[in-house]
C-alpha cells in the first residue's frame, strides 16, 4: 500500500513593516542593548569572637568551599580585616548574606557579612 506524503504545516507569512508612500520598506538596524548583569561580592568581615572553625564552617557550607579553600579565606580575613567569600548575581548575594547572618546570630556570634557590587 502506498504511503501518504508527508504534510508540510502551513507557513503563516511574515509582515514587514512598510511605509505609507508604497515605495521602500525599512528595517530598523538594532544594537545589542543585553548587558551582563551587575555582579555583587559577598565580602565577610573580621572580628574578636567568632570562632575559626566556626567561619570555616560557615564558608563551606554556604560558599561551596572545600575546607583547605575556606580555611585559607578564613585566615586572609582574619589577618586583613575582610575577605571575598564569593562573587554573585545581586539576589544570591543577598542572599548568602542572609544565610550567614542567620547562622551566626543562631550560634550567638557576631560574624558579619555584606554584599557589594562589583566595579
Ligand atoms: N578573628 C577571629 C578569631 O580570632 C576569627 C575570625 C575570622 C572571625 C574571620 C571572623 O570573618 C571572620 N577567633
Amino acid at each position: 500500500m502506498a504511503s501518504k506524503p508527508p504534510v508540510t504545516p502551513p507557513v503563516k507569512p511574515i509582515r514587514l513593516p512598510v511605509t505609507d508612500d508604497g515605495g521602500s520598506v525599512v528595517l530598523e538596524r538594532r544594537t545589542q542593548k543585553v548587558k551582563p548583569p551587575q555582579m555583587y561580592e559577598v565580602v565577610m568581615l573580621n572580628d574578636d569572637y567568632t570562632p575559626m572553625e566556626f567561619v570555616v564552617g560557615v564558608i563551606q557550607e554556604f560558599f561551596g568551599k572545600d575546607l583547605e579553600a575556606a580555611t585559607r579565606i578564613m585566615l586572609m580575613i582574619h589577618m586583613d580585616g575582610k575577605g571575598v567569600c564569593g562573587v554573585y548575581s545581586k539576589d544570591v548575594a543577598a542572599t548568602k548574606v542572609d544565610q550567614v547572618l542567620d547562622a551566626a546570630a543562631k550560634a550567638g556570634h557576631p560574624l558579619q557579612c555584606v554584599s557589594q557590587p562589583l566595579d
